[in-house]
Formats: C-alpha cells, sequence, structure tokens
C-alpha cells in the first residue's frame, strides 16, 4: 500500500506540475514520467492502534503551532522558486555561452544553488552525534503535585515533548548498535517554558567533575593520529582513561554489561543522573532523581548480533523508531522519581547524593510513577528537527530546580556554549523545535540568524518609554525563583570532598546483581575489549581495577587475556544485591515485536502462513514474510507480499523466526556461496541462508520453529528440536501461541552456556 501511495504521488505530482494544464514547461522536451518503482519488497503493514493506543493530539498549550507543522510550512507552492521567490524555468543547466560554450558568471541561480549546499553541513554535536528522534506527549499523573508546583506534572495536565536519543561517542553516520551509553533527551514544552531533561540509559558517569569531561571525551574518541576506532570503546586510550580514574569503574561496568547494546531506544531506561531539587508551593524542598520505565521492559542485543547489525544495518535504531511510531505501536516510558529528604549533607542511607556515579537502589528509595510519556509522531525533516534541536540542563521551570553535583555545575554552562557554535549564534531558542509554547518576551536583541523584529524602543528595564513594559512575574504568576538555599562558609579550593573516595562498592553492588547469564556478557565484554588494547600495562591497570570489584569477575577475565589475575587492593565492600538492576526474570508486553515467517514450498503452506501472519498481528506484533524472492504468494485466498527476501533476511531483524512448512530449496548460486562461508549446517536441499537464519536466531537466544515438516530443516541448521525455545507444531497456531510466550521473556536466557 505505501508503495501504491508513493506511485499515485508521483504520478499526482507530475500531472499537478502544470497549473495551466501543461505537463512541462519546456517546448520540444518529453513530458516527466514518474520513476518506475520495481522494489522487490515491501515495508512493514502498519499495526492498527490498540484502544489505549490511540495518538493523543500533539498540541500547544498556546495555541502555537508545534515543530513539526512549522516544518510542513516549508517547501509549499506549485512552483519551483529561487530563495527569493522567483519562479524557474530551468534548474538542470547552468547558463551556458552555447550548449558547448563555457558557464557564465552572470548564472545567479546557479551560484545561489551551489553556494547554498556548500554550506548545508553544520558542525556535528562534540558528543551525541548520532540520534533520532520522536515527538509525543507526556501526561502527568498529578502524583508529584505533593513534592513538587511543576504545572507540567500535575494531574492530567499534557504537554507537547521532543525526544532524542543518542550514542555518545560516534560520529553523525556511526552505526547505532556500537557499545555504548545512549542519550535520552527530552524536551518538554510546558506552559511554564521549556523543561529539558537531558539524561542517559545509564545513570551513573565517569567522573565527578566536569572539568573532567574534555578528558573523558577525548580519551573515549578515537585516536587523533589515524581517527579510528570510530564508535567505539575498544581501545588503548578510553581504557588508559577508566583505568586511571577510577571513579570511572561503574559507569564502565554498566558499558560492559547488557546495558551498552540496547535491543531498541524503546527498550531503554532513562536517568537524569544527578539528583535534583524539587521546590513545592510553599517553598519546601525535595532531592529527586528521575527515571524513565520504558513499558516494553528492558532489553538488550547479544554482543554479536550487535556486531552484525552494525554491518547489515547501521540504522538499526532510528529505523525500529521510526518504523513502531508509523505502526501506531508507540513507544511508552513511564516517568518516575526517587525523593529524598533535602538534608544538609545531601546523602540517602549513606550515599553521597552530590557523587554522578553513585545510583540509589530502587530497594532503598522505591520509583514512584509520576507521567507517562507517549512518542507519536515522527519528525518530518530530521535536519530541521532532530539535528537542530539543542537541548540544556538549564532548561528549568518553577518547582525544579539544581543541587550542587559538581558534573550539573559544568553543564549548566557547556548545553547553552555549545549551541552558538553549532548552530551559528545565540537566537538558536527561535528555531522552530526549539521554541518554547509559550510567549517569549525577552529583551536578548540582535545576534546571527535573528528571525524575530522586535518592536518598541526601550529594550531595557526599568524604563519609561515603552510604558514601564515588560512587568517582572513573581512567584504566584509562574516567576523561575531560585531555592535560597544556604552556601556553606568554605574556603576556596581545588578538591573533591572524601566521600567521592568509594570507587569500588557500588560498582560492585552492580556486579552482585547481576543473573549468571549477564555476568557471563559483562566477563565477554571486558575480554573483548581489553584484548583490542595494545598496552600491557593498561591491561594489567584493567586487571587490578576488576580485582576490586570481584575476585571471580577479575579471574576470569584475566584467563581471557592470558595474564595472572592481581589479588584486590581494597577490602570488598559487603553490598547487598539490588535485584531491580537485573533485565533477567521477568515478562514484558510483546507490542511491536518482530516475527520472521519463512514460507513454506508445499501444498496449503501459503494457507498455514496468511492465518499465521493475521494471529501475529492480531497479538500486536509485526509478522514479516520472508521467501526466495519478492513479489507475491498466490494461493486460493488474497495474495501475500513478500516483505525479505532469502537475500535481505538477516536473523538480526527478527525477535523470532518460523518455518511454515519447509522452503524452497537453494535458488542461485550467489546465494548459497553467500552463507556457506560461516555456516556449519549441513545444507542439503535447504537454501543455506535460511539455514543461517535459523542457526543465528538460535545461537542468540531467539524462539524458532515452525511446522508442516519444519523440524528436518532445524535439524539441518543445526539445531536440536528438543531445546528450550524451540517450537515444532502440528501447525501454526500453536506454535504461535508458545512464541509469544517466549517473547514475553525477550530471549530463550536457558539457552546460553551459564543458564539464567
Ligand atoms: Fe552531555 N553534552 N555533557 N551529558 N549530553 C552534550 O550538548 C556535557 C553528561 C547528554 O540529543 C553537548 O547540545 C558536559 C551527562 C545528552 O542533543 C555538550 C558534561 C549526561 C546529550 C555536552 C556532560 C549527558 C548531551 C553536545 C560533563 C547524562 C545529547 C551537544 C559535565 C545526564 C543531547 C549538545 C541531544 C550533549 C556537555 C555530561 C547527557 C557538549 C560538559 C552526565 C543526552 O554540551
Amino acid at each position: 500500500p505505501v508503495q501504491q501511495a508513493a506511485k499515485e504521488a508521483v504520478g499526482k505530482a507530475a500531472d499537478a506540475a502544470r497549473p495551466d494544464g501543461r505537463t512541462d514547461g519546456i517546448p520540444g522536451r518529453p513530458a516527466p514520467q514518474p520513476p518506475s518503482v520495481v522494489e522487490p519488497t515491501e515495508p512493514k503493514e502498519p499495526l492498527p492502534p490498540k484502544p489505549d493506543q490511540s495518538g493523543p493530539e500533539t498540541f500547544s498549550p498556546t495555541g502555537l503551532p508545534t515543530g513539526a507543522d512549522q516544518a510542513a510550512m516549508a517547501q509549499d507552492g506549485a512552483y519551483l522558486t529561487t530563495a527569493q521567490g522567483g519562479r524557474l524555468y530551468e534548474s538542470d543547466h547552468s547558463l551556458k555561452a552555447g550548449s558547448r560554450g563555457p558557464v557564465l558568471l552572470q548564472d545567479h541561480h546557479l551560484r545561489e544553488k551551489i553556494t547554498h549546499f556548500d554550506h548545508e553541513r553544520i558542525p556535528e554535536r562534540v558528543v551525541h552525534a548520532r540520534g533520532a528522534a520522536a515527538h509525543g506527549v507526556f501526561r502527568g499523573y498529578g502524583t508529584a503535585s505533593q513534592v513538587t508546583k511543576a504545572a507540567f506534572l500535575a494531574k492530567d495536565v499534557e504537554t507537547p515533548v521532543f525526544v532524542r536519543f543518542s550514542t555518545v561517542l560516534g560520529s553523525r553516520g556511526s552505526a547505532d548498535t556500537v557499545r555504548d551509553t545512549r542519550g535520552f533527551a527530552t524536551k518538554f514544552y510546558t506552559s511554564e517554558g521549556t523543561f529539558d531533561l537531558v539524561g542517559n540509559n545509564i545513570p551513573v558517569f565517569f567522573i565527578q567533575d566536569a572539568i573532567k569531561f574534555p578528558d573523558v571525551i577525548h580519551a573515549g574518541k578515537p585516536h587523533p593520529d589515524r581517527e579510528i576506532p570510530q564508535a567505539q570503546s575498544a581501545h588503548d586510550t578510553f581504557w588508559d582513561f577508566v583505568t586511571l580514574h577510577t571513579e570511572a569503574t561503574h559507569h564502565t561496568l554498566w558499558n560492559m554489561s547488557d546495558r551498552g547494546i540496547p535491543r531498541s531506544f524503546r527498550m531503554m531506561e532513562g536517568f537524569g543522573v544527578h539528583t535534583f531539587r524539587l521546590v513545592d508551593a510553599e517553598g519546601a524542598t525535595t532531592l529527586v532523581k528521575f527515571h524513565w520505565k520504558p513499558k516494553l521492559g528492558v532489553h538488550s542485543m547479544v554482543w554479536e548480533e550487535a556486531q552484525i547489525t552494525g554491518g547489515m544495518d547501521p540504522d538499526f535504531h532510528r529505523r525500529d523508531l521510526a518504523d513502531a511510531i508509523e505502526a501506531g505501536a508507540y513507544p511508552q516510558w513511564e516517568l518516575g522519581a526517587q525523593t529524598f529528604p533535602d538534608t544538609p549533607e545531601q546523602t540517602f542511607e549513606g550515599i553521597d547524593l552530590l557523587d554522578p556515579t553513585n545510583i540509589v537502589p530502587e530497594e532503598l528509595a522505591p520509583v514512584q510513577p509520576v507521567g507517562l510519556l507517549t512518542l507519536t509522531a515522527n519528525p518530518s525533516n530530521f535536519f530541521a528537527e532532530t539535528e537542530q534541536v539543542a537541548f540544556h540542563p538549564g532548561h528549568l521551570v518553577p518547582g525544579i530546580d539544581i543541587t550542587d553535583d559538581p558534573l550539573l555545575a559544568g553543564r549548566l554552562f557547556s548545553y547553552l556554549d555549545t549551541q552558538i557554535s553549532r548552530l551559528g549564534g545565540p537566537n538558536f531558542a527561535q528555531i522552530p523545535i526549539n521554541r518554547p509554547h509559550t510567549p517569549v518576551n525577552d529583551m536578548l536583541r540582535d545576534g546571527m540568524h535573528q528571525t524575530a523584529v522586535h518592536r518598541g524602543t526601550a529594550p531595557y528595564r526599568p524604563n519609561s518609554l515603552d510604558g514601564g513594559c515588560p512587568f517582572l512575574a513573581g512567584a504566584d504568576t509562574s516567576a523561575y525563583i531560585e531555592v535560597p538555599v544556604p552556601v556553606p562558609a568554605a574556603e576556596k579550593v581545588r578538591k573533591a570532598p572524601a566521600s567521592f573516595e568509594d570507587h569500588f562498592s557500588q560498582p560492585r553492588r552492580f556486579w552482585l546483581s547481576m543473573s549468571p547469564v549477564e555476568r557471563e556478557h559483562i566477563i565477554a565484554a571486558y575480554t573483548f575489549e581489553l584484548n583490542k588494547c595494545y598496552e600491557q600495562a593498561i591491561k594489567e591497570r584493567a586487571l587490578q581495577v576488576l580485582a576490586n570489584i570481584d575476585p571471580d569477575l577479575c579471574g576470569q577475565v584475566a584467563t581471557g587475556l592470558g595474564l595472572p589475575a592481581p589479588k584486590p587492593t581494597e577490602t570488598l565492600a559487603e553490598v547487598d544485591p539490588s535485584p531491580a538492576l537485573s533485565q533477567v526474570g521477568r515478562t514484558w508486553p510483546v507490542d511491536g515485536r518482530i516475527v520472521g515467517i519463512v514460507a513454506g514450498d508445499g501444498d496449503g503452506a501459503v494457507d498455514g502462513l496468511r492465518s499465521v501472519r493475521q494471529s501475529v498481528l492480531e497479538a500486536g506484533m509485526v509478522p514479516l514474510v520472508i521467501a526466495p524472492a519478492g513479489g507475491k504468494l498466490d494461493a486460493d485466498g488474497e495474495p501475500i507480499t513478500v516483505q525479505r527476501t532469502f537475500a535481505t533476511a538477516r536473523s538480526i531483524e527478527f525477535d523470532a523466526v518460523l518455518l511454515a512448512g519447509v522452503p524452497a530449496p537453494a535458488d542461485d548460486a550467489y546465494g548459497a556461496r553467500d552463507a556457506k562461508a560461516g555456516d556449519t549446517a549441513d545444507s542439503e536441499g535447504a537454501d543455506p541462508r535460511v539455514l543461517r537464519l535459523l542457526s543465528e536466531a538460535y545461537r542468540h537466544g531467539k524462539a524458532v520453529g515452525g511446522w508442516a515438516g519444519a523440524e528436518d530443516v532445524l535439524l539441518a541448521a543445526g539445531i536440536p528440536v528438543q531445546a528450550p525455545g524451540v517450537v515444532v507444531g502440528e501447525d501454526g497456531s500453536g506454535a504461535l501461541q508458545q512464541v509469544i510466550g517466549l517473547l514475553a521473556k525477550h530471549r530463550v536466557w536457558e539457552r546460553f552456556p551459564a543458564g539464567v
């Protein structure tokens, strides 16, 4: 249907090219033809929205258009024009002295077109350059109103939002599925001005003081001589830094865990990281840590899957987010708050709340839900919205204030500053995506890219010429008033408090909270990354850090590095595990999960496929039909569109793979050769690409199975049919029910060597 619509649109555009009825303005030139669309496959079919997922209207409390609406205003009208609105009769050839003669400098259209193109790029973000974003809405539950006067958190208040997810280290064009921290930045266009919650998917940070930020980023970015490796932490400078700065141990451990390779942006937690301060209407304060809890649960890739995805589909997370929203499977997160009394020590149960390398376990301070975020619309233009959005932790609203976390202090400076070079001047708040949805009435004037036409003669206050306007607001009229917290009498020093020196008890808690299979992944990640380092001294120092977390972790990584395991130099802390940190052991909704169905070859195979495909849709999941070649599968009923071919289907795209009978044998020598290299299965008869699809999905802990003779194909792929998560049924419906149960747990964890 999408392609059909595209064809029609191209046809209509050609017809509409000339309102006067002619199809082309150039005499003697043939009328433009719609390009032929001969794609072998079709994109995913939209899921019908569930009743509770119907998209809330994106609206602005002030009635101003949202960023998306404004973007739609560009590129309008029937005729192609210059930037000055002059209509053009030709845009494909430069103005020349004769068709074989020199190009003339007087060609103002050529110069305008090329000059604009020359300046299309802006500097990418110095960190978090690679990202994807979406529009949505946030609804307050009202539960936070006891502790904050922030209007957007009040009961049933709906606020438009724009959320950008990102990786940290890679350039704009780098792969989505690299091992890295993910950004999770939310812009709330509230009725009291814009509030930005600029968080990450990992609740702690590498460093405790902003002055170290350039250092940690220089160490993580590619080496300055050859500019490699791209978007990786597996190199000497990164490990040099994090082993010389033991405060980085906790964040590094999270990165080496499954949290470093999320399955989807929709399946990530988000964290504000720092402790913030909430203020109620009476001025009473509470300390808070913000959390985003995904409705679909927290899920990750396995390492091999992430690596294959980097090559097969570097845009995997970006595509996944856009597809889900387009299909009506709107991603949702609950905003949660961990609150703590605002005592002079600013500690909770002995944990320093100003140290951003600390978490407070949820078992000690439960995360209380305060609102719901739903992403409902993809951006209309990547550059205008996703690239130009400018977040800043200093975009605060009444009811939310900062604390003295020294990392946050530096951020409050940095984000405003960086936009000036990235967005070319101080007026970036006028870019549609950055405009507040409240009236702006500032006295900031002029500067690069000034698009407002300010009126009045007295841009200063107080004034008598503009009637004293504008006036100041008070606490009763939503003015932002800083909490008058006392500042301790102290000497000016460059040093951290002694409480910032505990670098190992929190990482040890994280390690002890992991299930066996998660620990195995962590060991494999450290072993991989450190084996990619060249310097022996760095590996030895890393092992010493690991010894201070846990001797078993250290011992196993040491074995993988071929080095002796050192003894701890610190007393191992006595800490209770925090079960909430583990991603394994619970069940979650299967909405939007992708089920690959390989078409069978025999009689009745298409009918069986049709009914399972329908059941997958009814379960709120996305079926993708895989066949030897593109086109339609024909049988008695409606033809079924093939969405992936044996050449384009790869296991990483599917959460489960089902065989609707025995697939057609190998049909071309190229495909067979292509898959054979890494495949140990006996591929007699079956297409080796199907066998690779199955064996890879199996190896990655995914549900696999089928019906009507599928058993032999599974065996040929080297899959023991009695193994956990292998589903062989008489027919499709039985198999699918079992698959749904398996997908609710995300993966068949029992299949990994360590089990659950
Ligand atoms: Fe950032 N960070 N950061 N950061 N950060 C930026 O701002 C910075 C930190 C985070 O999607 C930059 O507009 C300093 C913690 C996200 O546009 C820059 C320090 C957390 C994004 C910057 C930190 C973050 C950024 C680059 C240490 C989690 C992407 C472009 C004091 C709580 C936002 C830009 C987007 C982006 C500085 C540490 C999250 C240079 C100095 C901690 C999600 O201003």
